[in-house]
């Protein structure tokens, strides 16, 4: 499916972007599922939100809890000072994760297929683990940043072999908070690690090289259906979203069997729900 043209373009940028990878119907049996699962989420049950400027967020019961749950986190933004919602649910949610790959057909079903196993072939991943799935919404008005960050952080894997798969669910762009990337940044080293630590999780600082700065980064601005695949390495970034539109992203996390998966991270599977690839 790739061309030797793109697969070296992978080699030399870290990432690639393939316009059109799914098509309307699929986007639209995703975003109406999605929808579902907030439309039954009880709001009462928790008040965990999604941060990546507070790590210690990351480290409470209901997102440490058992990686084979479907759950929905909230805008840090989204209560006022008296911790109500401050607009609907449904405009809220930051996310919703980690196991709808795993644990529901209709995202079962966008997740998997011969164009994605064949992709992953050419990519490397001889043979690909879905560790983990995120509906992110980035919602209108509210939706949070994403500080720069690699995900072989969260994905440790020796080689390292995390890949990326982030299909845009909707048109993404500088106002919405699109994806920003550096070029070539793949090359550079791992700068954080984020482990077990007792029943909770935190960042381990490994290396001090900087995030790219302003000039170095390039914003990823795609038409809904895209899927836009990175390098554990590539250092990426979204902005937080002032605009009127929501910017909405499914996102794989896949490593290669082969490569050792760490026992310290943060997200480990039973055996009562393996980690498999895509088919
Ligand atoms: O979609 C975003 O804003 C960020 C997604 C991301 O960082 C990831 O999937 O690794």
């Amino acid at each position: 499916m790739l061309t030797d043209a793109q697969q070296q373009q992978y080699q030399d940028d870290g990432f690639l972007v393939l316009p059109d990878f799914k098509t309307a119907a699929e986007i639209a049996a995703l975003r109406q599922r999605a929808q579902e699962i907030v439309d039954e989420f009880d709001p009462g049950e928790t008040r965990s939100i999604f941060t990546t400027q507070e790590q210690a967020r990351h480290t409470d019961d209901y997102f440490m809890g058992p990686a084979d749950k479907i759950r929905c986190f909230f805008e840090e933004e989204a209560f006022d000072a008296q911790g109500r919602l401050k607009q609907a649910k449904a405009l809220s949610i930051n996310k919703i994760g980690h196991a709808m790959h795993d644990l529901d057909p209709v995202f079962d079903r966008f997740s998997r297929g011969p164009a994605l196993a064949e992709l992953a072939r050419q990519l490397g991943l001889e043979a690909p683990q879905l560790w983990q799935s995120m509906y992110i919404f980035k919602q209108p008005g509210i939706g949070g940043e994403v500080g720069w960050h690699q995900d072989a952080t969260f994905f440790d894997t020796t080689p390292i072999t995390v890949t990326t798969f982030w299909f845009a669910l909707e048109d993404a762009t500088r106002d919405n908070g699109c994806l920003w990337t550096e070029a070539g940044g793949h090359r550079g080293p791992l700068r954080e690690r984020f482990v077990k630590q007792g029943a909770g999780a935190g960042m381990e600082k490994l290396d001090a090289t900087p995030w790219p700065d302003g000039a170095r980064a390039v914003p990823l601005e795609v038409k809904a259906g895209t899927l836009v695949v990175f390098h554990g390495l590539l250092p990426h970034y979204s902005a937080p979203n002032r605009s009127a539109v929501s910017r909405h992203a499914y996102t794989l996390h896949v490593t290669d069997q082969r490569s050792a998966y760490s026992p310290r991270n943060w997200l480990q599977r039973g055996a009562h729900l393996p980690v498999r690839g895509f088919v």
